[in-house]
C-alpha cells in the first residue's frame, strides 16, 4: 500500500483503536499468550505508522492498577509524548471494572457495598486520567455486571444500583468540569453468563431514567448485538435517531459464537456495508473505533495487517455506499418505491383529519398490485459489492 492509495486512512476519517486491541496478546480460555507485550508507547508508534487518528484506553491499559502517583505521572507523560509524536488524539477513555478479581460479582451492581464504592473510586480516577489526556467521551462497559445465578440478587436492584452509580459519575463530571459524554456499552453475555443491560435498546430505555440523561448515550458494538442475534444497524439507527450515538465499537462476529472481536467487515460483509452506509448517510461525526483484535495466529506484523484491514474495509465500504447512492438503476427503484400515492394526508392528529381518514375508501387491490422490486434492488447491491457495477 502506498500513500496515494485511495483507501489510505486520513485523520478526517477519525479511525481509532484501543490500546487493548492492538495490544491483545491472543490469550483465550484454552491457550496462553502467543504475542509478546507491546507497550503503550509502541502501540502509539504502530498506530502512527498505519495512519490511525486516535487511541483509546482503559485506565489499566496504561497505568498498572497499583502504580504510585509518581509512577502514574511518569507513564502518562511518556505516553502523551508518544501520542504527540504520532499525531494521535485520545478521543475516548474507559475503566476496567472487569479484570481484577475484586469485580468477580460485578462492580456497580455487586452485592458488597465496598466493591461498589471501589468501582466508583476507580472510575473517578479513570475519568481524571481520561480528562488529562484530552478525552471527551467516557465509555462504561459493565462486563461483570451480571449473573451466573439469579439467586444472588433481584435484577431490578441491579438496575437501581447501576442508576445510582451513573448519576454519581455525572455529578463528578459536572463538579470537575470535565465535559465528558458517557457512552454505555451493552453486551448480552461473556464474561458473565448473563449481563444486565443486554442490548443497546436496554440502555436506550434506561438513559431517560437518569438525573442527567443529556450527558449519557450509548456505545453500540457490532459483535455484541450480533451475539444477541440482532440487526446491528437497526440498533445504531435507533440510537442515532434518539441523539444518543456517542461512540461506536466496530468489529465483526459470526452468529451464535463466543465474542470473537474479528476484524471489521471480515465476517458479515453485507451487514458491514449497511452499517457504513448508514453512518456516512447521516454524517455521523464521532470516532470510528475498532474494538477488535488480530487472529491468534498473527505476529507483530500481522497485528498491523489487522489494523490496516479494519480501516481499509471501512473506506472500501464507504466508497461502495457513495456508489450505491449514485447508481442510476438503484435510484430509479428507490424513487419508484417511495413515489406519491393516493393516500389521504395524515400529519398530526386533528378531529377533522381523523374524520376524513375514517371516511376514506382504500382501493386495496390497486395497492397490492404495486411493484416492490426488492429482489432486484438487493441483487444490484450484491453486484455493486462484488465490483460488478
Ligand atoms: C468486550 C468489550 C470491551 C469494551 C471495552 C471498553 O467485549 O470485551 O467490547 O472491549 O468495549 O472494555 O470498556
Ligand atoms: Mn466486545
Ligand atoms: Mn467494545
Amino acid at each position: 500500500m502506498t500513500n496515494n492509495d485511495a483507501y489510505q486512512p486520513k485523520p478526517s476519517h477519525k479511525f481509532s483503536f484501543g490500546l487493548w486491541t492492538l495490544g491483545n496478546r491472543g490469550r483465550d480460555p484454552f491457550g496462553d499468550f502467543v504475542r509478546p507485550v507491546i507497550s503503550p508507547v509502541e502501540i502509539a508508534n504502530m498506530l502512527g505508522e498505519v495512519g490511525a487518528w486516535g487511541v483509546n484506553l482503559h485506565d489499566n491499559d496504561l497505568v498498572p492498577i497499583d502504580a504510585t502517583p509518581a509512577e502514574r505521572d511518569a507513564i502518562v507523560r511518556e505516553f502523551k509524548k508518544a501520542c504527540a509524536e504520532n499525531k494521535l488524539v485520545v478521543p475516548m477513555a474507559t475503566v476496567s471494572l472487569f479484570f481484577h478479581p475484586i469485580f468477580r460479582d460485578g462492580a456497580f451492581t455487586a452485592n458488597d457495598a465496598e466493591v461498589r464504592a471501589y468501582a466508583l473510586q476507580k472510575t473517578m480516577r479513570a475519568m481524571d486520567l481520561g480528562a488529562e489526556l484530552g478525552a471527551k467521551i467516557f465509555v462504561l462497559w459493565g462486563g461483570r455486571e451480571g449473573v451466573e445465578t439469579d439467586a444472588c440478587r433481584r435484577a431490578d436492584d441491579a438496575v437501581k444500583r447501576l442508576r445510582e452509580a451513573v448519576n454519581y459519575l455525572c455529578e463528578y463530571n459536572l463538579d470537575q468540569k470535565y465535559g465528558f459524554k458517557f457512552a454505555l456499552e451493552a453486551k448480552p453475555n461473556e464474561p458473565r453468563a448473563d449481563i444486565y443491560m443486554a442490548t443497546t435498546g436496554h440502555y436506550l430505555g434506561f438513559i431517560p431514567t437518569l438525573d442527567h440523561p443529556e450527558m449519557v448515550g450509548v456505545n453500540p458494538e457490532v459483535a455484541h448485538e450480533q451475539m444477541a442475534g440482532l440487526n446491528f444497524m437497526h440498533g445504531v439507527a435507533q440510537a442515532w435517531e434518539a441523539g444518543k450515538l456517542f461512540h461506536i465499537d466496530l468489529n465483526d462476529q459470526m452468529p451464535g459464537r463466543y465474542d470473537q472481536d474479528l476484524r471489521f467487515g471480515s465476517a458479515n460483509f453485507k451487514s458491514a456495508f449497511w452499517l457504513v452506509k448508514f453512518l456516512e448517510d447521516v454524517n455521523y461525526e464521532g470516532p470510528r473505533h475498532f474494538d477488535a483484535h488480530a487472529y491468534r495466529t498473527e505476529d507483530f506484523c500481522g497485528v498491523k495487517d489487522f489494523a490496516r484491514g479494519c480501516m481499509r474495509t471501512y473506506l472500501i465500504l464507504k466508497e461502495k455506499a457513495a456508489g450505491w447512492n449514485a447508481d442510476k438503476e438503484i435510484r430509479a427503484i428507490l424513487q419508484e418505491i417511495s413515489a406519491g400515492s393516493n393516500s389521504p394526508p395524515i400529519g398530526r392528529y386533528s378531529k377533522k383529519g381523523a374524520a376524513a381518514l375514517l371516511a376514506h375508501v382504500f382501493n386495496k387491490d390497486a395497492i397490492c398490485k404495486k411493484r416492490l422490486p426488492y429482489e432486484r434492488l438487493d441483487q444490484l447491491t450484491v453486484d455493486l459489492l462484488a465490483g460488478l457495477r
